[in-house]
């Protein structure tokens, strides 16, 4: 596998690992305030995550590569709100998004279709994450605030009532 593919989508490994225990964390935080329902949404997105990561660990690994499995920073464990939880999340999605981005420029620079394509499922799966999260402070700044709308909001996550709106992503 060409080296610099390699170290490009070991890199990324790193990012959604991280994902993952970042979501874990809001997770956690949010069953500690009683909003059950947003924690079982993000306890499902940092499972996705590691879905995302295992997945670059098997194509790295399938192709002749070397997949490196990291040791993982420890994310916040205190958020202020809600919204901060979701602001975190879709500043999250951002950076992990510049950051497939530019897997993909690399791809092209070293003429690796193969990985190219390969992406490209990431490059999709950031969009709809990304449309997700903004729908989701949408939600959180019409409710402002009010007990009776939040205990609908977090009933709604529970129901994974909320899907995206990828025309509001852009
Ligand atoms: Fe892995 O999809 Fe977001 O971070």
């Amino acid at each position: 596998m060409n080296k610099r593919i390699e170290a490009a989508l070991n890199d990324q490994i790193v990012k959604e690992s991280s994902s993952s225990q970042f979501y874990l964390s809001m997770a956690s935080w949010s069953e500690n305030q009683g909003l059950n329902g947003t924690a079982k949404f993000l306890y499902e997105q940092a499972d996705e995550e590691r879905m995302h990561m295992l997945k670059l660990v098997r194509f790295i690994n399938e192709r002749g590569g070397v997949a490196v499995i990291p040791s993982i920073e420890k994310p916040p464990i205190e958020f202020s709100s809600l919204e901060n939880v979701f602001n975190s999340l879709l500043e999250h999605e951002l950076m992990v998004t510049a950051s497939i981005n530019n897997l993909v420029d690399i791809c092209l620079q070293e003429k690796d279709y193969t990985t190219h394509n390969f992406v490209q499922w990431y490059v999709s799966e950031q969009l709809e994450e990304e449309a997700q999260a903004r729908t989701i402070l949408d939600k959180l700044r019409l409710i402002d605030g009010d007990k009776g709308g939040l205990y609908m909001f977090d009933r709604d996550l529970e129901r994974a009532n909320i899907q995206p709106n990828v025309n509001a992503a852009n």
